[in-house]
């Protein structure tokens, strides 16, 4: 348990007047009054028709948002109770996750899902799917699998999904959806962790859990959900914080768990639950040129680092050998200082501002599908960076 509960008042006293739950969705929310109530409904539906004889609940863990977000739950949610209040701690989505593992908890929870509260494509087979494996006693954790437009998902596609697959050796294609399932036992390891004051409590948190879920060897499977239509955001304007987050917190537990991965060699493919079906994703817009332009105006802030950081200088285009070499450099500098995960990942951000627009490039007029395709070999490229590695150590300055 935490040291301090997660809880505020009202979000304690609706978990303890519901009493008991074997299976609870918990809906992260800040500002959702407009998409909320729908995400409720479809998991209430999905409570309710596919965990029929199961005690129930959903438990809203909200970031003080005075939009009547909380009521849209409770309007939504028809025939499954709700507890829904503000999370105690540091503003973010990740304070409002250890908020579910907390209430969880509470309510003796066997299985917990978790979803955004801005979908818009989340039906009930969602909660069937995410919760199922877990019920079941087949997996101990599960992650999305959804179909992407090729713009969307960059920080999956550029270093979430191909670092943390060479370094853990699963190929958990999203594991940074936003969409989990899992064994309360892991929320209860997931709480126990000292990491609730810094990014975790932030956009940390959805590559937190899954690395913890991987580096403790849980059961991981994936489950297919079709496509994710959420509220959009500008790639080139709103992804810096959230890069430097999950970046950050991927450094820090890499360094962590080095003794869990360093002996890993090559992936093998995880587990998918559910029929995967063909989806046309919407199109997401991207601009290359606007990502090269905000690599160009960054770079001297970072030029020392790099020059620290780094085995040879920067090139041109990075393809994926180059980036595969780059980010193998930058996890070397965090085995060898932990402390400075989050500079380090700071100082990355306009090196992966420059992938994205290389990758962008190369996909121009590629098939989300085909797309596929340069991801793979994007990972592929950390695998064998990660192999040419293991014979000098990982956290070697350079390659001899
Ligand atoms: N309580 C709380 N929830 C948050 C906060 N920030 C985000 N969330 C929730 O976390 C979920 C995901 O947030 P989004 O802003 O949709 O982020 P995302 O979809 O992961 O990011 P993109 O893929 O870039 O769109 C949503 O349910 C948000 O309401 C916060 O500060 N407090
Ligand atoms: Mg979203």
């Amino acid at each position: 348990m935490p040291v301090q509960s997660a809880l505020d008042e009202q979000l304690r006293r609706d978990v303890l007047r519901i009493g008991r739950a074997d299976v609870v969705v918990g809906i992260p929310s800040f500002r959702n009054a407009a998409t909320i109530g729908h995400v409720a409904q479809m998991a209430a539906r999905g409570l309710r028709e596919r965990f029929a004889g199961s005690r129930v609940a959903i438990v809203n863990a909200d970031g003080g948002s005075g939009d009547g977000t909380a009521d849209r739950v409770r309007e939504g949610a028809t025939g499954v109770p709700v507890a829904a209040g503000r999370y105690a701690g540091p503003s973010g989505k990740g304070s409002a996750f250890r908020a579910i593992f907390e209430a969880a908890g509470l309510l003796g929870a066997r299985a917990c899902a978790v979803v955004d509260a801005d979908l818009r494509s989340i039906t009930p087979e969602w909660i069937a799917r995410l919760a199922g494996p877990v019920v079941r006693d087949e997996a101990d954790y599960v992650t999305p699998l959804y179909a992407r437009h090729k713009h969307d998902g960059t920080i999956t596609n550029t270093i979430a999904y191909p670092l943390t697959r060479a370094l853990y050796g699963l190929r958990v294609r999203q594991p940074i959806g936003g969409e989990f399932g899992f064994r309360a036992d892991l929320a209860r390891t997931f709480l126990a962790e000292p990491v609730w004051e810094g990014d975790v409590a932030r956009f940390g948190i959805d590559i937190f859990m899954t690395t913890t879920a991987l580096a403790r060897e849980a059961r991981v499977v994936q489950a297919f959900l079709g496509a994710k239509v959420h509220d959009p955001k500008d790639p080139a304007a709103d992804l810096g914080p959230m890069f430097t987050q999950v970046v950050g917190t991927l450094l820090r537990l890499a360094a962590r768990y080095e003794e869990a991965w360093a002996p890993v060699v090559g992936s093998r493919p995880a587990r998918v639950v559910g029929d995967v079906a063909p989806v046309e994703p919407e199109a997401i817009p991207a601009d290359p040129a606007r990502l090269r332009a905000k690599f160009a105006a960054t770079r001297h802030e970072h030029e020392r680092r790099w020059a620290e950081v780094l085995s040879a200088a920067v090139p041109a285009t990075l393809d994926p050998d180059a980036w595969a070499r780059i980010v193998f450099d930058f996890l070397a500098a965090a085995l060898r200082d932990p402390d400075s995960c989050e500079r380090l990942a700071a100082a990355l951000l306009p090196l992966y501002y420059l992938r994205v627009a290389d990758l962008l490039d190369a996909a121009r007029d590629l098939s989300t599908a085909e797309t596929e395709g340069i991801i793979e070999l994007g990972a592929l490229a950390m695998e064998r960076e990660k192999r040419l590695r293991a014979a000098a150590g990982f956290a070697a300055r350079s390659r001899g």
